[in-house]
């Protein structure tokens, strides 16, 4: 295979494997939370819903169409003169991404608005210029890290209201020099933010797809190495920068440009072998599309506990780490539709999480029952889909790899029957062995088989 010469390929290893690195591949499980000015009209305006004329509701600032309020782009850029969240506690907020089982945060320091929810000295539109007046990042930043969780910060490029900022590459000398000050904010503002913040473990970048941005291949390759200068173990996704042909995510020759993969937004890889070995990461709203705040989930197919924790296991036993999406109201509060799905969760993960922190991907053939995981010689299966006669069949390859010596039920701890039995079929390259469930075991959720490996 040829390989083309590339001066803005990636600047840190495919599998990096410091500790920081080894701590994100181990979280797992990770809290969302978008939150900005368009919590405040949370999907509507004076009772007009803006489904169907704006992207998402995080968007509502390009709501367009016939249902679109009269100036609706100048009354959203007032907005942040009533943001004065009376309920808002980081604390709380934090405390029940802790017992939901999060391992770590990803927080909207500036969505593509452009509003920054922390004091930035770079613009006029911040948090400062709110009723509300304290600094939200660090109120953010301090409870989560209090808390054990580790915080990444969301920072859209992207700013809808800068006239520095256009989508197109820069044509004209004024165009040019605009957007090169664009550049300077930009720089600018992330330095603040590791300064402010220096507790953060990584950034995760968004709003990075314009020709303008593209086109700065050298900047942004120069601007990512100092800030993992500034930062060391900083960790940085794939959607931060491209090489000087335009590739994003990945470089002309297929490398991962960043830590880790960063393109599985509302989907999953529906197998191990499409990831290469990448670490990444997938990220998940509860209703079908909207980030931000939406008051009316009427009519909405809103994933259940159960769709989110199958997504989880899936995401766990592909290696990758699986972040579920909140989006708190205008005074800070969580939907409850989201208090709701935090507390399922928590509750099954309180049974189930050593099924999850710090396991990986298990080389055993995928199975129909539900998804492997593996922490050293453990084995864990999270069975999604029970067989109607209780027998767990697991499909082991026959090439002398460890086979189930034993198993039990991970959240009693109740021992349970394996059995080494093949059918005979002389072409199939597995052997079996048949875990019996006891009928008397019954379960509401997904249950998790721990079993133990050994030489056959
Ligand atoms: C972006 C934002 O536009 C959106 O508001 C939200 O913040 C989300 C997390 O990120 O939306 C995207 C970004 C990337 C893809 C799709 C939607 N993608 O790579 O397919």
């Amino acid at each position: 295979t040829e390989k083309k010469e590339i001066k803005y390929g990636p600047i840190t290893p495919p599998h990096r494997t410091d500790d920081d690195m080894n701590r994100f591949r181990a979280y797992g499980l990770g809290q969302f939370i978008h939150w900005g000015i368009y919590a405040i009209p949370g999907n509507e305006w004076e009772g007009v819903s803006a489904r169907g004329g704006a992207a998402a509701s995080e968007w509502i600032r390009s709501w367009s169409g016939p249902t679109a309020p009269k100036n609706w782009k100048r009354i959203y850029d007032n907005l942040y003169k009533q943001f004065n969240p009376k309920d808002f506690d980081a604390k709380r907020w934090a405390k029940q991404a802790k017992d939901m089982g999060a391992k770590y945060m990803i927080f909207t320091t500036k969505h593509h608005d452009g509003f920054a929810l922390w004091p930035s000295k770079y613009t006029d539109y911040t948090i400062a210029k709110t009723p509300y007046k304290k600094d939200i990042v660090k109120e953010v930043v301090d409870a989560y890290t209090a808390a054990g969780i580790d915080v990444y910060l969301y920072f859209s490029i992207l700013e809808w209201n800068n006239p520095n900022y256009m989508g197109k590459a820069p044509q004209t000398d004024e165009e040019k020099k605009r957007y090169d000050l664009f550049l300077q904010y930009t720089r600018n503002q992330l330095l603040e933010l590791l300064d402010n913040y220096p507790q953060i473990k990584g950034f995760w970048f968004d709003g990075t797809w314009d020709q303008s941005w593209k086109r700065s291949y050298e900047f942004t390759y120069n601007l990512e190495k100092e800030l993992r200068e500034k930062h060391p173990g900083l960790i940085i996704g794939s959607r931060f920068r491209n090489d000087e042909f335009e590739q994003r995510h990945f470089d002309s020759n297929g490398r991962l440009l960043g830590d880790y993969e960063q393109g599985w937004e509302r989907k999953l890889p529906a197998a191990y072998e499409w990831l290469n070995g990448n670490d990444w990461d997938a990220v998940m709203t509860i209703p079908p599309n909207g980030w931000g705040y939406m008051k009316d989930w009427t009519g909405l197919y809103t994933k259940t506990a159960d769709d989110l924790i199958d997504m989880l296991m899936q995401s766990v036993s592909m290696g990758g780490n699986f972040v579920l999406n909140f989006g708190p109201d205008g005074q800070g509060n969580m939907h409850p539709g989201e208090d709701k799905l935090a507390k399922e969760i928590g509750e099954w993960m309180r049974l189930n999480s050593e099924a999850v922190y710090g396991t990986v991907h298990a080389d055993f053939p995928v199975s129909k029952l539900g998804y492997y995981t593996q922490k050293g010689t453990t084995l864990y299966l999270t069975v999604f889909n029970r067989p109607v006669n209780d027998l767990v069949r697991i499909a082991v390859p026959k090439n002398g790899q460890l086979v189930p010596i034993s198993a039990e039920l991970l959240l009693n701890n109740q021992q349970l029957m394996v059995a080494h039995s093949d059918m005979g079929l002389d072409l199939d390259k597995n052997t079996y062995y048949t875990i019996t469930l006891p009928k008397a075991f019954q379960s509401d959720r997904a249950f998790v088989i721990k079993m133990q490996l050994g030489k056959p």
